[in-house]
């Protein structure tokens, strides 16, 4: 009975001098415990005194807080101000350290968008489709932090597969703009963080080239460029045509009467005409009008836009600029050029080397087919050379027909062959930024005899460069 007295008085003189037990809870100050930045607040066990917020708060992980600004305890020295430590999850501002800071050498940082230096900018070009666009142009334009705000231009051409990686660009927000040459582009803001990559690749679809090039298409009996339009995702308008192998001529009239009206021309880019039966119906309906369109197809060319012609439709850019393409024998006659022999696989040497990168090969096969009849192929129209500021795009050497005659469509067989003959041939004029382009072979009119994958690419790359 005594010993149990005796301890009972021991346990009471220690709940009224608060000493014998151990008291996580009191954090008043002078305990020397590092928690009580000096407030003289009681605070919980497990949190600390935080004296700029003027309250306790969690000490979750000891020395590094996972939050709340202002941690007097562990690396944290002053709220929102951590001026060493890692793996301070929150609070901004830290200036160096570790990892997991806002700014400083390690990882993780969230980057700093005032903070002057270098960064890189990567991504993916791309059609309004989404296809990739290899051999495209990336320029980033804007300020530089790092030379007193002075103008600075960086330029990459893509890959085959649309990607671009620019190193060294000084941190800001900056301007890109992505082209293909031509009428073709995409201009977005972007920013570069110091010592970051700014990687746009998984995002590309929302900076791919805009559908806000104004195309026209004059349809033809043995071309549809506008498929490859399609594929790509790109808008445009049809202008009549040559009326079929029937020779409808309500497309006729529409497409003359277009052809006739500089002013409708006016309203668009792009105007491409399909290989077919238009030139010689034109000559033959409507001898008094050729002069007016060969006028206004040069005049819609100098005020810095484009046409396109393929194979029979030739004459629609030979006239107008006579100088850019060097055709068969006498330029003026269709019966010189229209000598190529079909069916014949040309080995085309890919001689422009952005073609090589969209191909990704040195030489491509160019099948000009026979069959079925509505894309015969043969007298297809021969280029034998070009212009010293044309781009000759490829060439080969090309099978000629034998002696047959060219009204009767008769190309009965080869006989003797053009060597180095360009198949696609561009022109730009340095002084209107116009430009025409040429193709030998082209898109079928016939779905069911499809181009070969490489032509198809080829198509679209040539489309991008008007
Ligand atoms: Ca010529
Ligand atoms: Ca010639």
């Amino acid at each position: 009975m005594k010993h149990t007295i005796l301890r009972l008085a021991t346990l009471l003189t220690c709940v009224a001098l608060s000493a014998c037990l151990p008291d996580r809870s009191s954090d008043g100050g002078g305990d020397g415990d590092g928690n009580n930045g000096g407030g003289g607040v009681e605070c919980d066990a497990g949190q600390i005194f935080n004296p700029v917020l003027g309250r306790c708060i969690d000490d979750a992980s000891g020395g590094n807080n996972t939050s709340g600004a202002n941690n007097t305890a562990g690396n944290n020295t002053t709220g929102g101000n951590n001026t060493s430590g890692e793996n301070n999850t929150s609070g901004g501002n830290n200036t160096s350290g570790g990892d997991n800071n806002t700014t400083g050498p390690g990882e993780n940082n969230i980057p700093d968008p005032n903070a002057c230096g270098y960064g890189s900018l990567k991504g993916r070009a791309c059609a309004p489709s989404g296809e990739v666009l290899g051999a495209a142009t990336v320029t980033v334009t804007g300020v530089d932090c790092n030379e007193g705000g002075a103008p600075f231009t960086l330029t990459v051409q893509t890959l085959g597969d649309g990607s671009y990686d620019l190193t060294d660009v000084p941190s800001g927000l900056h301007e890109v703009t992505v082209s293909t040459g031509g009428s073709f582009s995409r201009t977005f803001p972007a920013q570069i963080f110091d010592g970051q990559d700014t990687d746009l690749t998984s995002q590309a679809a929302k900076f791919c080239i805009e559908n806000d090039v104004d195309i026209a298409v004059i349809a033809g009996s043995y071309d549809d460029v506008e498929g490859v339009l399609d594929e790509l995702g790109l808008e445009y308008d049809m202008k009549g045509g040559d009326g079929g192998l029937n020779q409808d001529t309500r497309p006729y009239n529409e497409a003359i009467d277009f052809l006739t009206d500089l002013s409708a021309m006016s309203n668009y880019d792009i105007i491409f005409i399909n290989c077919g039966e238009l030139w010689g119906q034109l000559n033959s309906r409507d001898a008094g009008k050729v002069t007016a369109v060969i006028g206004n197809l040069r005049q819609f060319i100098d005020q810095g836009k484009s046409v396109y012609a393929s194979d029979w439709a030739h004459m629609f850019i030979e006239r107008p600029m006579p100088d850019a393409i060097d055709f068969l024998g006498n330029d003026l006659s269709l019966a010189d050029a229209r000598d190529g022999f079909a069916p014949q696989v040309i080995q085309g040497s890919v001689e422009n080397p952005a073609l090589r990168t969209v191909l990704g090969v040195d030489t491509v096969a160019i099948d000009f087919p026979h069959d079925p009849p509505v894309i015969y192929n043969n007298n297809w129209t021969m280029v034998e050379g070009a212009s010293a500021s044309a781009t000759v795009h490829i060439r080969g050497d090309a099978d000629r027909c034998a002696q047959g005659s060219l009204l009767s469509g008769a190309c009965p067989s080869v006989e003797g062959s053009l060597p180095g003959s360009p198949l696609l041939v561009s022109f730009r004029d340095p002084n209107t930024g116009g430009a025409v382009a040429y193709t030998s072979f082209h898109n079928h009119a016939d779905e069911s005899v499809p181009v070969s994958e490489e032509i198809e690419k080829i198509l679209k790359f040539l489309i991008f460069q008007l």
